[in-house]
């Protein structure tokens, strides 16, 4: 195991029971107990963002960097790149996650030229298959960073010139080209400069048929190279653009029926994502479920009191109660995970906090998961919902719902069926339930 980065986590973090005090201890987390007929790492199949855990530094709008990191002290940004890929995979190892998540520009410095920043990727997409072998740790995705640099400052594929799109094309072949390289099992793409800063100067129809041919070129080139890789779009309602076309669940379902593209996506739903879409994470899950289109997830939370991306980690065991509720009934996330898009705050400035900080995010959705399915496997809440509704599954709701009856034969049938009996919804019932289970 590597030992160099994080000299006081001397052994993996260990399962220790609910009643352990040891802060380097998982309390409901462990591993390979089984839940249903899968292991607690299969159901979660947890990751760590590389941007967050080892390139956030602390800084915000309002300040500089307060947090100062081992591995980013070399003067050489290739050098400073090489020792953060270490550190990254001595903290996987550590804490016991089998896989992380990557922009390109996370892993490999930005170069003076386009051409030299795909040669920084490749030489560290080389160190990072290395250590991947040597430690079994895998890419659940890879994505671009296509919104960091100031030439996408007016978007990457939605930008007004041609070239800057193009730019942006040949990046994201890059971006593929890496996450192939490394055996990727899913790709994302998050558009936050995709969007608009004002309508004044915008043609919003012409900016989203640019998307689409975007999307279009990434799945022409995936079925070229013969990736089988699983293509995820982030919905965001905004931040950093005033306005972002992919702006929740709905809305991202819908472009791309609209354009064609709907076989070739499935969504990746961050949580803080949807409170900022004015959604619970629950809806956003939900809504991309109900469309099987739930691939895969990034885990964390924002503050109901701040109107941005605040990415803290999950601590609500109530919300991945239902998350996992959502994910459980819909038999898994496949090929996705629970990526951790979450950051240490900005005080946080010990290497230990980011210990903490995913040791707690995995736990609370450990719990979650230990909830859900038993609410599950006593149908706690779904006998409730199948009573709801069972009007439906026979006599005329069947009949409406099989096409077999119009207008006229349902008035008929009203006409003759006297006044509906109301039944209750049962709400509070039902949160009494949920919180007897979390209890
Ligand atoms: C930004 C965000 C991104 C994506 C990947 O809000 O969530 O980090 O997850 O680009
Ligand atoms: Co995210």
């Amino acid at each position: 195991m590597l030992h160099k980065f994080f000299p006081k986590v001397e052994k993996p973090i260990a399962y220790e029971g609910k009643d352990s005090k040891n802060p380097l201890a998982f309390k409901y987390y462990n591993k390979d107990q089984k839940v249903g007929n899968k292991t607690m790492a299969e159901h979660l199949r947890f990751s760590v963002a590389y941007w967050h855990t080892f390139k956030g530094n602390g800084k915000d709008i309002f300040g500089d960097p307060s947090i100062n990191r081992e591995w980013d002290k070399a003067s050489d940004p290739m050098d400073r790149a090489k020792d953060t890929l270490e550190a990254a995979f001595e903290f996987f190892q550590k804490l016991g996650v089998d896989y992380y998540c990557f922009h390109d520009r996370d892993i490999a410095p930005e170069g003076a030229t386009f051409a030299e920043s795909c040669k920084n990727l490749e030489i560290i997409v080389a160190a990072a298959k290395e250590l991947q072998k040597e430690t079994g740790v895998k890419l659940l995705w890879g994505t671009a960073n296509l919104f960091g640099n100031p030439v996408f400052s007016q978007g990457a594929g939605s930008n007004p010139n041609a070239h800057i799109m193009a730019l942006a094309a040949a990046q994201i072949k890059n971006a593929i080209d890496a996450t192939k390289e490394l055996g990727g099992e899913n790709y994302v793409f998050w558009g936050g400069r995709e969007g608009y800063e004002t309508l004044l100067n915008t043609d919003l129809k012409r900016e989203q048929e640019q998307m689409a041919r975007f999307f279009q070129m990434a799945v022409d080139y995936k079925k070229k190279i013969g990736f089988d890789v699983q293509f995820l779009i982030e919905p965001k309602p905004a931040e950093p653009s005033k306005h972002q076309y992919d702006f929740d669940s709905a809305s991202t379902l819908y472009f791309l029926k609209e354009h064609d593209l709907y076989d070739h996506f499935k969504l990746n739903i961050e949580a803080n994502h949807a409170t900022l879409a004015g959604h619970t994470f629950e809806h956003e899950l939900s809504v991309a479920s109900a469309a099987g289109k739930l691939g895969s997830v990034d885990a964390n939370r924002g503050d109901y009191l701040l109107g941005w991306d605040t990415d803290q980690f999950p601590t609500n065991i109530y919300d991945t109660t239902l998350a996992m509720m959502v994910i459980l009934n819909q038999n898994g996330l496949g090929k996705g995970g629970l990526n951790f898009d979450a950051k240490v705050r900005r005080s946080s400035i010990d290497p230990m906090d980011l210990f903490y900080a995913h040791i707690g995010g995995m736990d609370t959705f450990a719990r979650g998961l230990l909830i859900a399915h038993e609410m599950i496997k006593d149908k706690a809440i779904s006998s409730f919902v199948d009573e709801r509704y069972k009007s439906f599954t026979s006599g005329i709701g069947a009949d409406i719902m099989a096409g077999k009856v119009g207008f006229e034969e349902v008035e008929k049938w009203v006409l003759s069926a006297g006044n509906p009996v109301l039944s209750s919804g049962r709400q509070e019932l039902i949160e009494n339930i949920i919180n007897q289970y979390i209890h």
